[in-house]
């Protein structure tokens, strides 16, 4: 009881500084159930300034980046746009947004890019580190402009994983954290298939499985339950991964 006490009063001190979606959002998790103590403790330890994934040096670079899951789609409109150098893929934004729009591979790198070299974790117990560049996910979030009753974002895959489609979500503080931003580049290449070409998320303070691959469209919803199973992605649907993989 006096753990939880602390960690309610933790988390509603840090949420001060939070905007209101996020508050009511995050202090429902957080007297919610375990997987959201986790969640509350990891966002209460960073004592108000934004809790960042360690970045990494050129040097640490792993010098293969493994591929897992799916490692290539088995479509014909995949393969189609795989022959045009994913020249005329594109990026679906919609669901609960006052802009909805579709950006092209130029729009992506039209916008200021990040660069980050963080360390994948995967659960199967591999790890690998990587330099990505892409767009943050808060600059296309901005232009899309999510309505107030948006908590979460789908990410939408263009895979299929045992006949299912893969697809994953997050709350809005890492949908607007800096670190997740839409890679186009690993290691100063175009993205390899293996790793999701032409398009993957990248979530740094969250295990693998929440990184999509092949990204075809992100929504904007007030919840997760009429999405897939309902919950929050393909792996939290089928095996019972956590949806907030805090590493
Ligand atoms: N679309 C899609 N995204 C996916 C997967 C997948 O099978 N399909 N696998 C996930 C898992 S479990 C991991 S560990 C990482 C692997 O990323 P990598 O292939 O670049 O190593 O992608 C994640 N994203
Ligand atoms: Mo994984």
């Amino acid at each position: 009881m006096k753990r939880r006490n602390f960690l309610v009063a933790a988390g509603s001190a840090f949420l001060a500084g939070c905007s209101k979606i996020g508050d009511t959002a995050l202090f429902e998790k957080l007297v919610d159930g375990a997987e959201n103590w986790h969640r509350g403790l990891h966002r209460a330890l960073g004592g108000g300034r934004i809790p960042m994934a360690p970045e990494f040096s050129r040097n640490d670079v792993s010098p293969f980046f493994r591929g897992n899951g799916s490692q290539t789609v088995d479509t014909d409109e995949y393969r189609a746009a795989e022959a045009e150098g994913f020249a005329n893929w594109q990026l679906a934004v919609g669901g609960l947004v006052a802009n909805p729009m579709t950006l092209s591979m130029e729009d992506i790198r039209a916008l200021p890019q990040r660069t980050q070299i963080t360390r994948h974790d995967c659960v199967e117990g591999w790890s690998a580190i990587g330099e990505w560049i892409g767009p943050q996910l808060s600059a296309i979030l901005e232009a899309a402009q999510p309505s107030e009753d948006a908590r979460f974002i789908v990410f939408y895959c263009a895979d299929t994983l045992g006949g299912s489609e893969y697809y994953e979500s997050c709350d809005m503080d890492d949908a607007y954290h800096p670190q997740t931003i839409i890679a186009h580049q690993l290691n100063g290449e175009a993205l390899p298939i293996r790793n999701g070409a032409p398009l993957r998320l990248r979530l740094e303070r969250q295990l693998g499985y929440k990184h999509a691959k092949y990204l075809t469209g992100i929504e904007a919803v007030a919840s997760l339950d009429d999405i897939g199973a309902g919950y929050g992605g393909y792996w939290e649907d089928r095996a019972g991964y956590q949806w907030y993989a805090g590493i």
